[in-house]
């Protein structure tokens, strides 16, 4: 790995906001291409913070920073992950579900949606199974994405589907879900149509999904 790339894992690591900025643009104007700085500078600098959290080296206010850190790199990348000006090829409705805060994975998968020529309807965090079922409804929306990064809140998943098929839409619509406690076997488990282990690889989920 280039020393560059070393760099920005460490600037996310110590949440430099700053210096992320800075090295992202150097690495983008050097060559370096979008995945590489996706993943093993800014994907692996922040699995390093949650080590770190988990190892209690780190506390909540360091991960807040790192995450700022993450997110204005990845505001610099966007351009480059996210391939504008085409038609969409379906509309998908996107959150991080109920008692979740956590969006940069969910953030992520929406840049590589829009670039798979998506239009994304972004919840945001915290959705209720509610405000799923109203999106799908006003939207149209041929797929529902769910991100869930707690344990704890990877269950709220099941309950949006329900609320789905309480609502008589199940039929209209594919489900993905995503997030780092998420499985292949969860997904099976609670019906969802899809799993994906990244955002790259949830946009190709995504357009399968579609045929
Ligand atoms: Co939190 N946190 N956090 N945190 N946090 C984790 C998730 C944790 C694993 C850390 C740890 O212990 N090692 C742990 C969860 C343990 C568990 O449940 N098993 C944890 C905890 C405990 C908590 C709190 C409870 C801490 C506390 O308050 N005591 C608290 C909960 C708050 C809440 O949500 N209610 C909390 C808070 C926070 C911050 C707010 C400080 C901050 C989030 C800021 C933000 O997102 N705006 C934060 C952070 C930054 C993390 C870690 C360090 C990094 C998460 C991240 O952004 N990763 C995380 C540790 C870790 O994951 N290693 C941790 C980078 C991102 C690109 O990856 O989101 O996994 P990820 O997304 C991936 C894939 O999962 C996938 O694509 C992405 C990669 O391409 N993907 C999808 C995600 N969604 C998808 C959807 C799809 C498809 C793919 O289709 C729809």
């Amino acid at each position: 790995m280039g020393s560059d790339l070393q760099d920005l894992k460490a600037a996310i690591i110590d949440g430099d906001n700053k210096a992320a900025i800075a090295l992202t643009g150097q690495l983008i104007e050097t060559g370096a291409s979008p995945q590489s700085i996706l993943n093993d500078g800014l994907i692996a600098g922040m699995s390093e913070v949650g080590e770190l959290f988990k190892c209690g080296e780190y506390f909540v206010p360091e991960m807040l920073v790192a995450a700022r850190a993450m997110k204005s790199a990845l505001e610099i990348l966007r351009p480059r992950l996210v391939d504008t000006g085409v038609q969409p090829i379906g509309t998908i409705v996107l959150g991080t579900v109920r008692g979740d805060l956590h969006d940069i994975g969910k953030n992520l998968t929406a840049m590589f949606l829009e670039g798979a020529g998506f239009r994304v309807v972004d919840l945001g965090v915290d959705v209720s199974a509610d405000k799923f079922v109203a999106a799908v409804k006003e939207h149209n929306a041929e797929l529902l994405g769910m991100s869930a990064l707690l344990t704890t809140t990877m269950t709220y998943t099941a309950e949006v589907i329900r609320a789905l098929q309480a609502a008589n839409l199940r039929d209209q619509v594919k489900v993905i879900v995503g997030g780092a406690p998420v499985t292949a076997d969860w997904a099976r488990q609670i019906g969802a149509d899809a799993f994906a282990v990244d955002a790259a690889s949830g946009a190709e989920r995504c357009k399968e999904l579609l045929h």
